[in-house]
């Protein structure tokens, strides 16, 4: 263990018991801090920002503080719970799959692999024995019933970066250490840390940028804590940023502002943009966006005369009915106005390991497609090999062939996260089994007929795959476990193991650790030809993620390529630096990170192209008058944080945040309450006037609403809140990505009470 003892003193007849302090990243959120764990007698002591950590320096936000209450939570499962009569009752862990195997495999063999449906939520993507097995699991299952949080969330952007860059994962990120003008949309990276864009301390980056004379701005429906430090915010009227980029490209084009810069001879479709954006002019779009076209065209003009900028833009942009499109043209403005992977504008990480767009042939390759198969009941391509999130109730519900029988759920709280959540449980309640892998018995889990928990992540080794290929720098780090796990509770890695060896009908005994080598034996003879079997016999003293982060280490770019760089990576390197190591800042990548079939950035797929004939139709639609968006909280944490008691302390937080002139209209009271309702369906919320909120929008926090029955947190069920998603649409989606609507959805509401 990387655990330095820094006080072990004997006084006079006392002994003290030894406190070490260890390091390890923060799993909470994708700014991924490195914090420093104080800890005596296997208890924690306190959690700070780790100063040394190369990549975070010291940088630590309330939630990293409460991995102490998360560790220490009662309600936090350590034991398997089985369903029996309708009640959850503690099992050991031979029971629990004891009880899998006698009741998944007989799904599978009565109605066929695609009975089963799995779903992985979002804190898988900060655990590298889920994110790393999850495929594994999946692949057992042979389902093509497969859901994830992706598709609530960033589905659109992956789309877009995968059809301009050719991996799914290549997302332009801003280089904020270097830039003279950003411009951010539909993000607020003060109270999020930052998303699809891996930099902790946002606000103090923020804050250098504009002391050296850069400048921000904002556009959100809600003057955010992100706006109020920047230097400009302009509401835009939720759903309807569409307008405002193909406005911004326009101009561009109309005012002969494109150039492109270096990487002009990279780049495909330019003069199909043009064509393309021809009719979407800066006045036509305005009066649909709530914005004026001379700050439509302004802000395009700003981006053009910008030495070094770059536009972001996040959640906002893509959880709408056009977020492929809003993705692909916000990289279209950086592409356009040459800030697309250049010092201080958009650029692309080169992560240490498990980076496609590292790997293979430099500057070609497979690109990416859609759409190989569809969904079963609404016909919804599959992204990525996965169907939309809110289609997985009406595959439950609906009968017929393929019909979904029995469910896995890992890190995931559909009930409560995705769009209509009650059609959703009671879909869950007519399977026939499901098992979930979670450390709560929540809105979700509460349904299923086995819950294996996973382990704390104090106890767990941390090593992030995904977010290093989208950093603000460059750097390589890896956590060992603060404290020490009960020898009976198998990592989660173990956990899907066992599972995908229980859906290939091999029984709840198999031997986990052979089957992993088995597995990474045939992954590596695939991937390494005649080198595998050095390889294998390299990595042989390492098992599980451990071994398989080595190999992504040494074999990725900056690797020791198994001695053939003495100097590179190793996983050993990184346990002996537990501050990580640097990597420098982003470099320009393009054409070496592009992996299209034509080697160029593709900037008008025609898939793209395509489907701007939905937004000319949108264009006469009506403005509803009063539309609901979410709003994140610093203390919350999407749906399962709620229970931490130093973060649930502190005001009532979900609160329908609305203009005081609206309010008047509805005869709101400030304080008092609201019915919220759409689709017939209502939640009642507490009212707090804000002139934060542009008119027409109301805002409220998602993954609220801990009153249901039968689940066991109870800080959380002290200050239930309203379910957002209770009012939210399943049925509407970006066809293109699958993504749900989270925003801009129109609402009707009344005072009560
Ligand atoms: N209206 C609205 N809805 C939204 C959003 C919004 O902005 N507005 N945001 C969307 C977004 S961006 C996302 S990512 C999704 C998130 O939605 P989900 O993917 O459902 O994630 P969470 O709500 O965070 O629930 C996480 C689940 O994982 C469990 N868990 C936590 N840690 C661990 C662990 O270490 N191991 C295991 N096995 N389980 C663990 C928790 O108990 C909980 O059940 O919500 C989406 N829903
Ligand atoms: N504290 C905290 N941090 C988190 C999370 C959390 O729950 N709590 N969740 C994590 C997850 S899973 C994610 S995906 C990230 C998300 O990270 P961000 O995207 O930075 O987070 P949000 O706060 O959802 O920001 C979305 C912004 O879009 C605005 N918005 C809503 N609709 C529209 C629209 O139509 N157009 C425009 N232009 N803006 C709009 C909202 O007002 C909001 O300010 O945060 C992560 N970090
Ligand atoms: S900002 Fe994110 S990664 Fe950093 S301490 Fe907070 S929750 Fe953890
Ligand atoms: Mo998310």
């Amino acid at each position: 263990m990387p655990s330095e003892n820094i006080a072990s003193s004997q006084t006079a007849g006392t002994t003290e018991a030894i406190e070490t302090v260890a390091h390890r990243i923060c799993p909470l959120c994708e700014a991924c801090c490195g914090l420093e764990v104080r800890v005596r007698d296997n208890k924690v002591i306190g959690i700070r920002g780790h100063a040394e950590d190369v990549f975070s320096r010291g940088y630590i936000c309330p939630k990293g503080v409460s991995l102490k209450d998360l560790h220490e939570d009662p309600d936090r499962l350590r034991t398997p719970l089985i369903k029996r009569d309708g009640r959850f009752v503690e099992a050991s862990w031979e029971e629990a799959f004891d009880e899998i195997a006698r009741r998944l495999p007989p799904v599978m063999q009565a109605h066929g692999s695609d009975a089963v449906a799995s779903v992985i939520g979002n804190p898988s993507a900060h655990k590298i024995g889920l994110l790393m097995y999850f495929s594994r699991l999946n692949r057992a299952l042979g389902s093509r019933n497969f859901f994830s949080a992706s598709t609530l969330d960033q589905m659109p952007k992956q789309l877009s970066c995968g059809l301009m860059f050719g991996n799914w994962l290549s997302f332009p990120v801003p280089d904020i250490e270097r830039s003279d003008f950003l411009l951010i949309i539909g993000a607020n990276p003060i109270v999020s840390n930052g998303s699809l864009w891996t930099v902790p301390d946002y606000r103090g980056k923020a804050k250098a940028m504009r002391a050296r004379g850069g400048r921000i701005a904002v556009i959100d429906p809600r003057r955010t804590e992100t706006a109020a430090a920047a230097d400009e915010h302009h509401f835009i009227r939720p759903g309807t940023d569409v307008f405002l980029l193909l406005g911004m490209v326009h101009a561009l084009f109309d005012e002969q502002l494109v150039n492109p810069g270096r990487i002009a001879p990279h780049l495909n479709g330019v003069e199909e943009v043009r064509a393309a954006v021809q009719d979407f002019t800066p006045e036509s779009m305005a009066p649909r966006c709530g914005m004026d076209a001379g700050t439509i065209r302004a802000l395009a003009r700003r981006l053009a005369a910008a030495e070094r900028a770059a536009v972001y833009g996040r959640m906002g942009t893509c959880t709408q009915e056009y977020g492929t499109l809003c993705s692909w043209l916000i990289d279209v403005l950086n592409a356009l106005t040459g800030h697309l992977d250049r010092e201080g504008g958009a650029m692309f990480a080169k992560a240490p390991a498990f980076a496609a767009n590292t790997m293979g042939k430099p500057g070609i390759g497979k690109g990416v497609s859609t759409g190989r198969r569809v969904s079963r009941v609404s016909g919804a391509p599959e992204v990525m090999g996965e169907f939309p999130m809110v289609c997985l109730a009406e595959e439950i519900e609906t009968p017929g062939d393929g019909q979904v029988r029995a469910l896995i759920t890992i890190a995931g709280n559909p009930v409560l996260s995705a769009p209509n959540g009650a059609r959703l449980a009671a879909a869950l309640d007519s399977l026939e089994f499901m098992v979930s892998v979670d450390i709560y018995l929540n809105e979700t889990t509460r349904h299923a007929d086995v819950i294996l928990p996973g382990l704390s992540p104090l106890e767990d080794l941390h090593y992030d795959m995904a977010f290093p290929q989208f950093s603000y720098r460059n750097t390589a780090r890896y956590s060992e476990p603060v404290l020490p796990r009960d020898p009976r509770h198998p990592p989660e890695w173990q956990i899907l193991l066992r599972l995908a060896a229980i859906a290939q009908g091999k029984g709840a005994d198999v031997d986990v650790n052979a089957l992993d080598d088995a597995l990474f034996a045939e992954d590596v003879r695939r991937l390494a030809g005649e080198h595998a079997d050095a390889i294998i016999a390299a990595l042989s003293h390492l098992s599980g993620p451990e071994r398989q982060i080595d190999l992504g280490l040494r074999t990725g770019p900056y690797g020791d390529q198994f001695g053939r760089n003495p100097a590179g990576l190793s996983l050993q390197k990184l346990k002996a630096a537990p501050q990580g190591i640097d990597l420098g800042p982003l470099q320009p990548r393009i054409p070496e990170m592009l992996r299209t079939p034509s080697g160029k950035v593709e900037l008008a797929p025609e898939m793209l192209i395509g489907d701007l004939s939905r937004v000319r139709g949108a264009l006469a639609e009506p403005v509803p008058p009063m539309v609901i968006i979410g709003r994140r909280q610093v203390r919350s944490c999407n749906s399962w944080m709620h229970n931490l008691p130093t973060l649930a302390k502190g005001p009532y937080r979900c609160t329908a945040l609305i203009h005081p002139d609206d309010a008047k209209k509805f005869g709101l009271r400030d304080g008092g309450m609201a019915r919220i309702g759409s689709g017939g369906r209502t939640i009642d919320a507490v009212v707090e006037f804000s002139d934060e909120m542009m008119p027409g929008v109301l805002s409220l926090p998602h993954g609220w609403g801990h009153d249901m029955p039968g689940t066991r947190m109870a800080v959380a069920a002290e200050r239930p809140g309203s379910n957002l998603n209770t009012v939210l649409d399943e049925r509407r989606r970006d066809p293109l990505s699958g993504n749900a609507v989270l925003s801009g959805v129109a609402v009707e509401v009344t005072a009560i009470g």
